[in-house]
C-alpha cells in the first residue's frame, strides 16, 4: 500500500486533467461562443469516472500517469458530447444536468448540437497528437480505433439507439444489459483499455481487464437504477412498487429494489475477482470499484 490515499490520487489528477480541457479548447481558433459552449459543459463538475480508470490502469502497471493525459481528455469530452446530445429537445429533453441547465436551455439546440460534434471530434484529434514519447504511431492508431469502436454504432450510439426502441417496451433483463454494456459499459471499458494499451500490456492483460470494466459497466449502471429510485422514493416519502416506477424497465423495476442490490454487489466481486487475478498493483482500480458501489450520485 502505498502512502498516497485515493482521494489525494483522485484530486490530482481530476486537476491535471481539467486544466488539459481547459487549455485543449481555449487553442482552439474557432469562434467564441462555440468554445464557449464545450466548456461551459466540459467544467459542468462530473465526477471524471473514465480519466480515472484510464490514470488508475496506468498506475497499476507502474507507468507515469501523464502518458494518459490526451487519451483521458478524449475521453471525457465524448462522455460530455453524449450528455450534451441526450439532454436535447430530441432525446430525453432535459432541463438541468448536473443541478445546472443543460446546454442547449443555455446556447439553443444548434449550438449544443454543434459542441457536441466539435467534442467528438476533437477527442480523436488528442488522440493523434498524443505525444510520440509516450506513444508510436500504433499505439495511437490502437487508441484511435478503440475509442472510434467504443463510441459509435457498436458501443455507445448503439446503445443509445438501443434504449430509444426499447422505450415503453417489455424489456427482459437482457435487453437492458445489452442497452447498458453499449451506452454506459463500452466507455468505461474504452478508459481502461486504454490505459492498459498506453502502458504496453498483453492481450492476456487487456482481456482480464476488459472483462473487469464489463462488470463495472454493470455495476455502475445497477447503482444509478437504484439512486434514481431511492431519490423518487426520497421525495415521495414512501418505498414506490415496481408498477408505479414510471415506464422505463430498471434493474430495480425487473428485479426488486433487493434484487438489484444483490445484482449490483455480485458485479462488484467479479470486478474485483477480474482484479486479483491479473497480479498488478491495482489498489486504485479497487478504490475506484469500491466507489461505484457506494456512490451517492
Ligand atoms: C447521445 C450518442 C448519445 C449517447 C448518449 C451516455 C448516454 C448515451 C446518455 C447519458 C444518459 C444516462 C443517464 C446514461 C446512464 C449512465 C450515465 C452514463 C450517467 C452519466 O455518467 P456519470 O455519472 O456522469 O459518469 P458525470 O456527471 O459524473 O460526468
Amino acid at each position: 500500500m502505498s502512502q498516497e490515499s485515493f482521494s489525494t490520487f483522485a484530486s490530482t489528477h481530476k486537476l491535471l486533467l481539467e486544466k488539459e480541457l481547459r487549455d485543449r479548447v481555449n487553442q482552439l481558433t474557432a469562434p467564441p461562443v462555440i468554445k464557449e459552449s464545450m466548456l461551459y459543459s466540459l467544467e459542468a463538475g462530473g465526477k471524471r469516472i473514465r480519466p480515472l480508470l484510464l490514470f488508475a490502469t496506468l498506475s497499476a502497471f507502474g507507468e507515469d500517469t501523464r502518458k494518459g493525459l490526451q487519451a483521458a481528455a478524449a475521453i471525457e469530452m465524448i462522455h460530455t458530447y453524449s450528455l450534451i446530445h441526450d439532454d436535447l429537445p430530441s432525446m430525453d429533453n432535459d432541463d438541468l444536468r448536473r443541478g445546472k441547465p443543460t446546454n442547449h436551455k443555455v446556447f439553443g439546440d444548434a449550438f449544443a448540437i454543434l459542441a457536441g460534434d466539435a467534442l467528438l471530434t476533437y477527442s480523436f484529434q488528442l488522440l493523434a497528437e498524443t505525444p510520440d514519447d509516450f506513444a508510436d504511431a500504433s499505439t495511437k492508431l490502437a487508441l484511435i480505433k478503440e475509442l472510434t469502436k467504443a463510441s459509435g454504432a457498436e458501443g455507445m450510439v448503439g446503445g443509445q439507439v438501443a434504449d430509444i426502441s426499447g422505450e415503453e417496451k417489455d424489456l427482459s433483463l437482457s435487453d437492458l444489459e445489452y442497452i447498458h454494456i453499449h451506452k454506459t459499459g463500452k466507455l468505461l471499458e474504452c478508459s481502461v483499455v486504454s490505459g492498459a494499451i498506453l502502458a504496453g500490456a498483453t492481450e492476456e492483460q487487456i482481456k482480464i481487464l476488459a472483462k473487469f470494466a464489463y462488470h463495472l459497466g454493470l455495476a455502475f449502471q445497477i447503482r444509478d437504477d437504484i439512486l434514481d429510485l431511492e431519490g423518487v422514493e426520497e421525495i415521495i416519502g414512501k418505498r414506490v412498487g415496481s408498477d408505479e416506477i414510471n415506464h422505463k424497465v430498471t434493474y430495480p423495476s425487473l428485479l426488486s429494489l433487493d434484487g438489484a442490490k444483490d445484482a449490483l454487489h455480485q458485479h462488484i466481486e467479479l470486478a474485483k475477482h477480474q482484479l486479483k487475478t491479473i497480479g498488478l498493483n491495482v489498489e486504485w482500480l479497487e478504490a475506484i470499484t469500491n466507489l461505484i458501489e457506494t456512490r451517492d450520485h
